[in-house]
């Protein structure tokens, strides 16, 4: 199965692009030009309307092409396609839904606060109150991160006993966090785990392929 992956680099395509090594089945980047705007032109936005960053192209088994968006929509339909990397416990398996809580919390709750933190104008109607609304946010991310650390103390990856797809989300969400006052990375079980992660071959390939530097979270 061969995919593509539109990314920017260090964006949301980051836990996609771990993941897709990790699995390690064919695929090829395409680098989204953000300078010129590429994700908002037509082309993309015919295969991506929100115009956001990442999207997948997957080949189907009848050899057409699907189009997936969203992170975690990629992350899991890489997971329940590859099941022999293990990245996800089975639909209906045990364990199954513990790793949908945290991928979801992931991205439904602790993503979606980044875009206050990176893009705080859009979220104020008076310029006046952008640095509060960044600032307000970080402060709503480092609790959540201290939520994810004391769910980490109890065991080893955040969505199972083992590593999953989810994990690579956390890893990139980490990562966003890096010039914060309090920087997630800072946090025992999660720093912990971040390690392991950038100690993986598949995390430094991509990391290296998008050109990725120290400091990496
Ligand atoms: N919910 C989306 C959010 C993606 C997202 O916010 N991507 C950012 C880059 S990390 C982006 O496209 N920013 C440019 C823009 O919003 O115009 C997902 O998970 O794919």
């Amino acid at each position: 199965m061969a995919y593509t992956l539109f990314y920017f680099p260090g964006n949301a395509n980051l836990a996609p692009h771990i993941a897709l090594e990790e699995i390690g089945t064919p695929y090829e980047l395409a680098l989204l030009d953000r300078g010129n705007a590429e994700h908002k032109s037509a082309p993309y936005l015919a295969r991506n309307p929100t115009g956001r960053i990442p999207t997948l192209l997957a080949q189907q088994p009848d050899g057409n092409e699907e189009t997936v968006f969203e992170t975690a929509a990629i992350l899991l339909h890489l997971a329940d396609r590859h099941p022999e990397s293990k990245l996800a416990p089975a639909p209906g398996a045990a364990g199954r839904g513990r790793f949908l809580t945290w991928l979801f919390h992931l991205t439904n709750t602790i993503q979606p606060e980044y875009r206050v933190f990176y893009y705080p104008e859009q979220h104020v109607t008076d310029p006046v109150h952008v640095a509060d609304a960044k600032a307000t946010a970080e402060r709503r991310l480092c609790e959540m991160f201290a939520l994810v650390d004391r769910e980490l103390a109890t065991r080893p990856c955040i969505a199972a006993d083992h590593l999953t797809v989810a994990d690579f989300l956390l890893l990139m969400l980490v990562r966003w966090g890096r010039n914060f006052t309090h920087p997630p990375r800072d946090l025992p079980h999660l720093g912990r785990l971040c390690a392991e992660l950038l100690a993986r071959p598949s995390v430094q390939r991509a990391f290296g392929q998008e050109g990725l530097g120290a400091p990496f979270i």
